[in-house]
């Protein structure tokens, strides 16, 4: 069935046949590419004929039933109980940079596996995950994708793979180093993090995969960097802790397991600048543009903050904040700094971790290997990564951070009469929530559409429901909300929500708006513009997604 290529009203039915939410996301990739034809690669010259002839042939319009048909005549040759044949042409040979332009449906779809290149154009409406997921991967390697959906990984998957093989992957050249780059450390990607900026690296999580994940795998949690990671020798790493009367305790990554109980808690981390393109299209922050994916949630497993705080003399009733340095600095050797109230880190009912854990694995170096602050409820910039040093006094941070920047000002100051001193720094976030399918812009079927999000509230304040208009705002209906038993007032963790709703024939188009409540009954605002501000922080107006509803 998933071969054949599905009438329109299958499309609809394959499209919501999400089988790919049911399934574990922490798998490992496929460990060989067992299945590989074990011909020869053809040399250069004459894969370079071969893909002549295969382009000439696209360019005079014959391209998808040409194409097709080569594929047809590769297919039958790769065929187990087909003896390898020693003529008939090998496959042209590509470089990934050809394959990476191959990344949508107008420039054709290819993807590789292994060192073999396939043309999936055909197959991505069938693709039972939905086609929005499978081109994600366009123009790249399978691989880091099928390490999250472990379904890929059985011979039938593959055998649908093998039938759209086009081309094999030239050997690979080494990537060259920038002398002098000081981003030459920072770590591998997965493909499919919605880059914002590179250097430093600034990425959300795809916004077609957010309500897949109560718990966003490691690999497409968001990352928000100020600079380049630091490369931390876990042996060596040492957290400075100042202790009560004055002295500095130092911990070793051991210390921090052995000599204090490993504490859990599931927290959703968001970045102040969520959303911030909204406010951008309003009028330009030239911050960075922020879609709905600057928010993910985690397992956290650490030390607890108040046990590490209490070792070094410090009481419950003690004032103040609690200050943290990171170990990644800027090229004149300014740290990443941030604090929190005391009150917060004291409190049993805080949950404020130093983590080494997320979903269970270490630290990404990323996410802030190898140890991290998870202050729960409170917003992404005091969650202080490669944590170096902790100390406690009367003041807040005096990093840029804490006083110039995570404040959120009126719509009438402008950065020529902005004072940073009139407005305190953001701990406890608002309540949020977003549409993350369909996504904008995006052609819906008429009849059932599922519309999903996530909804999330700072302070532990657990989101109690979530509204859903497909008019505009106009009418609502309540969204299921999903997600693990909370704490009352330690509601740390978003809850995924989906609405099935109907779209009435003769629709054309629709707005799809959400908004959550809390439990502190706060809601949304209605619209972005009363809340713009030049830092382009807190933007949690209702969510609109405004999509065009195609034929059946
Ligand atoms: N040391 C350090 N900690 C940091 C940052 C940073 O650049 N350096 N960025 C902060 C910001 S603004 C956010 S939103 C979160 C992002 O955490 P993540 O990259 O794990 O998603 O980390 C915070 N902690
Ligand atoms: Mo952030």
């Amino acid at each position: 069935m998933l071969l054949s290529k599905p009438s329109r009203n299958g499309f609809c039915i394959l499209h919501r046949t999400h089988w790919l939410r049911e399934m574990p996301w922490r798998l490992h990739p496929p460990a060989c590419m067992a299945w590989t034809t074990s011909r020869n690669h053809g040399t250069w010259n004459d894969a370079g004929s071969t893909r002549r002839r295969v382009m000439v042939a696209a360019g005079a319009g014959l391209g998808l039933g040409t194409i097709l048909a080569y594929g047809d005549h590769r297919r039958r040759a790769a065929e187990p109980e087909t003896p390898a044949p020693a003529a008939g042409p090998p496959f042209p040979v590509f470089t990934r940079k050809e394959v990476a332009r191959h990344n949508s449906q107008a420039s054709r779809v290819w993807v590789t596996y292994g060192s073999d290149v396939f043309d999936i154009t055909d197959f991505v409406e069938a693709h039972p995950g939905g086609k929005s997921k499978i081109l994600l991967a366009a123009g790249g390697a399978l691989e880091p994708f099928w390490a999250l959906y472990a379904m890929h990984k059985q011979e039938h998957v593959l055998e649908i793979l093998r039938g759209y093989k086009v081309g094999e992957l030239s050997p690979e050249e080494p990537p060259q180093p920038t002398p002098g780059d000081p981003y030459a450390e920072d770590p591998q990607r997965h493909p499919a993090l919605r880059i914002n900026t590179l250097k430093p690296f600034n990425a959300e999580t795809p916004p077609e995969l957010i309500a897949e994940n109560y718990l966003t795998p490691n690999a497409l949690f968001f990352k928000r960097n100020h600079f380049p990671v630091p490369v931390v020798d876990p042996a060596t790493y040492r957290l400075q802790v100042q202790s009560s009367g004055g002295r500095t305790m130092s911990l070793s990554l051991q210390d921090l397991k052995r000599r204090f109980p490993k504490h859990e808690v599931t927290a959703t981390l968001q970045c102040a600048g969520n959303r911030r393109a909204e406010m951008n299209a309003i009028k330009n922050t030239n911050r960075l543009g922020w879609g709905v994916g600057a928010i993910s949630n985690a397992r956290w497993g650490g030390a607890l903050l108040r046990d590490v705080l209490a070792e070094a003399g410090y009481k419950p009733g003690d004032k103040g904040h609690v200050c943290f340095e990171g170990l990644d600095k800027d090229q004149s050797g300014t740290v990443y700094g941030a604090s929190i109230p005391f009150k917060k880190a004291m409190s049993p009912d805080g949950d404020v971790l130093l983590a080494y854990e997320m979903n269970g694995e270490e630290l990404p170096r990323d996410n802030g290997f190898p140890l991290r602050v998870i202050a729960p409820g409170i917003v992404g910039a005091r969650n202080v990564k490669w944590l170096a040093q902790i100390t406690v006094g009367p003041e807040e941070s005096q990093s840029h951070w804490q006083q110039k920047d995570y404040k959120g000002f009126s719509p009438s100051v402008t950065w020529d009469n902005v004072d940073f001193s009139s407005a305190p720094a953001i701990q406890d976030m608002p309540v949020q929530s977003a549409i993350t399918e369909p996504g904008p812009g995006a052609c819906v079927c008429p009849g059932e559409l599922t519309v999903k999000g996530y909804a999330w509230s700072g302070g532990g304040r657990r989101v109690i429901r979530v509204d859903v208009s497909l008019d505009g705002g106009k009418s609502w209906h309540m969204a299921k909300l999903t997600g693990k038993e909370q704490l009352p007032g330690r509601a740390w963790a978003w809850q995924l929500w989906q609405l099935d709703a109907c779209v009435p024939e003769g629709t054309k188009e629709m707005d799809i708006v959400c908004k959550a409540v809390d439990a502190s009954y706060n809601d949304q605002p209605n619209t972005v513009a009363p809340i713009w501000n030049i830092l382009g922080v807190l933007n949690s107006a209702w969510h609109r997604v405004h999509v065009s509803v195609g034929e059946e």
